[in-house]
């Protein structure tokens, strides 16, 4: 039997739940109807083009007109038809956010090492040619994501960048959204929503070559259609429900921790919140304290809903434990506020954004004011991965240079290595240049 870190704390007597969620485990990751749904549109779309597409379009978004595109001028006049104040905080966001990936940018350099004299060996930076983002404007149209993902592919340098987003209830492109993007120095941008819309980009149908890679979050379809594309394209994560948690010891504003914690259950009715705590009272504190705020919170019925069937209270017993069960939790967003943030700074492995101190709190990244990007792993993906980031759409490009001279420096040990494998083909690809360098040296 496999025990987890956490288990085994747990056998210690290091921890003790103060809340647990209603229910059992993660929110189911994959429902069956969803992939028997999103395989049969892929292929009837594959097989269909543009028109298939546009009978989704139809019959799932009402769509009736034949033209996708939001034409360039509807583009650029996305902001004019927003109030001046949400137009001046999304331009804040989106330059906030390409500043911290040009500064990511910058700190990739391109190098070449001289290995051996005359072995060059050296890596450079190519973006991907072509990305395709989804820009979700469901339940809630999250603004922020064209900065995330076309911001930040631009920044890196990708030459194509498409997007796509659902057409509103109105049969129109949300403007925060289409402004955010155009900001973000989007190409083009076409009103099509979930799998359709990744099928399109992905299988080149949008007057545009098929796009190399899919970035974006949406929602179990859309998940589970980047899923069924990656091969033919890559994709940034497989993102399931957005998750927070908290550390926070004895000196934390208890109804601070409440608020941060229903900030990221407001997502979505399977969202996970977790406190681990080492106060006992601030632990009580908080239960209470998300009961107070739920009350009055105008999306009480998606966040208490989470928080009930996915909220959970721990007290630790020490730092040391505390880290260790959130190591083995790994959410997608950290929140720390103690005494000694840095203590946990310098130790916590497992995140994939971390908000130091009562002041930083997750919203701030989600919304693109701290730079950061919010298109983070989520269901424990942050023991294996990071986030996007302005590297995931740079290709690292290795190449080699080497001087006749140093063919004695190569060749002798791949021929054996290859003799020693069989691999004659490789063998004299080596050989034949011993001999030829051999031949050089001998002329005068
Ligand atoms: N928390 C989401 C991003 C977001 N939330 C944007 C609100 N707006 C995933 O990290
Ligand atoms: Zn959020």
């Amino acid at each position: 039997m496999l025990f987890t870190s956490a288990a085994l704390l747990a056998a210690a007597g290091s921890y003790r739940h103060l809340k647990t969620p209603r229910l059992d485990g993660p929110a189911a990751q994959r429902d069956p109807k969803v992939i028997a749904t999103v395989s049969e549109m892929l292929s009837t779309i594959e097989a269909g083009g543009m028109d298939a597409v546009l009978q989704y379009a139809a019959k799932l978004d009402s769509w009736t007109q034949s033209n996708v595109e939001l034409s360039a001028k509807e583009l650029a006049s996305s902001g004019d038809r927003l109030p001046a104040d949400l137009r001046a905080a999304i331009e804040l966001g989106a330059s906030r956010t390409q500043a911290f990936a040009r500064e990511q940018r910058n700190q990739l350099k391109d190098f070449e090492v001289e290995l051996v004299p005359g072995l060059i060996a050296g890596s450079r930076y190519v973006p991907i040619s072509r990305v395709g983002a989804y820009l979700p404007a469901g339940r809630f149209p999250l603004t922020a994501s064209a900065f995330m993902t076309v911001g930040v592919a631009k920044v890196a340098g990708v030459p194509s960048v498409l997007a796509c987003t659902p057409p509103q209830p109105n049969g129109r492109a949300n403007d925060a959204v289409s402004y955010a993007a155009h900001l973000s120095g989007v190409d083009r941008v076409f009103i099509l929503g979930g799998v359709q819309a990744l099928a399109a980009m992905a299988f080149g149908l949008l007057g545009e070559a098929p796009v190399d890679m899919l970035v974006g979050a949406g929602n179990a379809y859309v998940a589970e259609a980047k899923r069924q594309l990656f091969g033919t394209v890559a994709i940034d994560l497989l993102a399931g429900p957005s998750e927070v948690a908290v550390i926070a010891d004895h000196t934390a504003d208890a109804e601070l921790v409440a608020a941060d914690l229903l900030g990221q259950a407001e997502h979505g009715p399977n969202s996970p919140a977790a406190l681990i705590t080492t106060s006992e009272e601030l632990g009580h504190a908080v239960i209470a304290a998300v009961d107070r705020q739920l009350e009055t919170l105008e999306t009480a019925s998606i966040a208490g809903a989470a928080w009930r069937d996915y909220g959970t209270v721990t007290v630790a017993a020490s730092r040391d434990v505390a880290i260790a069960l959130m190591d083995d939790l790994a959410p997608e967003h950290l929140e720390v506020m103690t005494d000694d943030d840095d203590y946990y700074h310098d130790n916590l492995r497992n995140y994939g954004s971390l908000f130091i101190g009562a002041w930083s709190t997750v919203a701030y990244s989600d919304k693109g004011m701290a730079g950061t990007n919010h298109v983070l792993p989520t269901a424990g993906g942050a023991k294996h991965s990071g986030g996007l980031s302005v590297s995931r759409f740079l290709k690292p490009l290795t190449y080699q240079r080497v001087a006749p001279q140093t063919t004695s420096e190569l060749a002798p040990a791949v021929e054996i290595i290859s003799a020693s494998e069989g691999m004659a083909a490789h063998r004299a690809t080596a050989s034949m240049r011993t001999a030829r360098a051999s031949a050089l040296t001998r002329e005068p």
